[in-house]
């Protein structure tokens, strides 16, 4: 397996650049043409990810529930994200998880240094994905934890500063934990599978968790650049938190990009590659990507619920038939990662090739 032990180049804080008040990004941060955003969005601005009230599964009206299950079969299907409301999250620790890592990113570079990653765990504060050399780099810093398998080395890398961050992420990372584990019964029940076969596949209650805090200074030129590059989330699914205050996250839809409108207080939940795996290409893990702002920073959570990285992951038999055949071959998440910590955010272009690999 590689073990890439340290960066290709030396790292730039984003934060730091930003905070030149520089009016011209490098030219490290342009994207070629293709890529870059159009910031007159041409989509209609009544278009946005589906929205589903989670408390209607709790309805007594049998029909209520029936259809808020029939809501989410249809998002993943069809969209491969939706924003749910009613999660059981309180107001209070979404609002104060985001305000939580908001003052981290604003605490002096070398308060935020101390906990410099490396590309070989990638745990820590970081500015970039990917080793390739001389690559064309995202406009944002990061800081990358782990929550699931418990292990106190882990979680001593946490930051120790806001002194309430290691309490509050604690708190957080239980009720997305809980989240997840519920998702996957949905999905379960959604796919005609046994209402536990998703999660026990997950490994149990051996699963991962990690978190990524995205932080995206402002930028002088956002139509040159991105938050972070089009690609699909590797893992199993994700709870992402977004800024309420500034719009950022676009989703690939018919060659279109729709700039995703967060409901207050809302969790955007995304299908990974892990399970459009298991559920043989019914579910959907759909490109992504964060556009940047010229008078306004952004900060959002990206929960990533996973399968233990040790598992052989592979379509349920129950969805192979003659009619749709298996489209991909077993691999190990750790495996499968590799690709987007050596290669940065890649498109869809992981997942496809897999299919050829058939
Ligand atoms: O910042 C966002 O809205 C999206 C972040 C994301 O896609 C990621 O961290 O993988």
């Amino acid at each position: 397996m590689i073990c890439p032990c340290d960066w290709p180049e030396p790292v730039i804080r984003v934060q730091s650049l930003s905070e030149t008040n520089t009016t011209l990004i490098p030219d490290q941060y342009i994207k070629p043409p293709p890529d870059r955003p159009t910031l007159i969005s041409s989509n209609p601005s009544n278009i946005n990810i589906p929205l589903i009230d989670l408390e209607q599964l709790n309805n007594r009206e049998q029909n209520v529930r029936e259809e808020t299950l029939q809501q989410i079969s249809d998002a993943c299907r069809e969209w491969g994200f939706f924003q749910v409301i009613n999660h059981g999250l309180k107001d209070e620790l979404v609002d104060g998880v985001r305000e939580i890592w908001r003052e981290f990113f604003h605490e002096s570079m070398d308060v935020k240094q101390k906990y410099a990653n490396s590309p070989k765990t990638y745990e820590g504060y970081g500015s970039r994905l990917g080793l390739q050399k001389g690559a064309i780099l995202d406009w944002s810093d990061y800081y990358f934890l782990h929550y699931l398998p418990y292990s106190i080395k882990d979680h001593n890398k946490w930051p120790d500063t806001p002194p309430s961050l290691r309490e509050i992420v604690e708190e957080y990372s239980k009720e997305i934990v809980r989240l997840g584990r519920e998702l996957l019964e949905i999905f379960s029940i959604n796919l005609g599978l046994r209402s536990d076969y998703l999660q026990n596949m997950f490994g149990g209650d051996d699963v991962g968790a990690c978190l990524r805090v995205n932080f995206y200074p402002k930028c002088p030129q956002p139509d040159l650049t991105l938050g972070l590059s089009s690609h699909s989330d590797p893992g199993g699914l994700t709870f992402l938190l977004p800024d309420e205050n500034v719009n950022g996250l676009q989703v690939r839809r018919d060659q279109q990009w729709i700039t995703v409108k967060p409901a207050r207080h809302a969790i955007i939940v995304n299908i990974g590659d892990q399970l459009e795996v298991l559920s043989n290409a019914i579910y959907k893990s759909v490109e992504h990507r964060v556009i940047v702002n010229q008078s306004k920073e952004r900060v959002s959570l990206a929960y990533f619920y996973n399968p233990k990285s040790d598992l052989l992951i592979s379509p349920a038999s129950e969805l192979v038939t003659p009619e749709r055949p298996s489209l991909y071959p077993s691999m190990t998440f750790d495996d499968y990662r590799l690709y987007i910590r050596t290669k940065g955010p890649q498109g869809k272009s992981q997942v496809e090739s897999l299919k050829s690999q058939r």
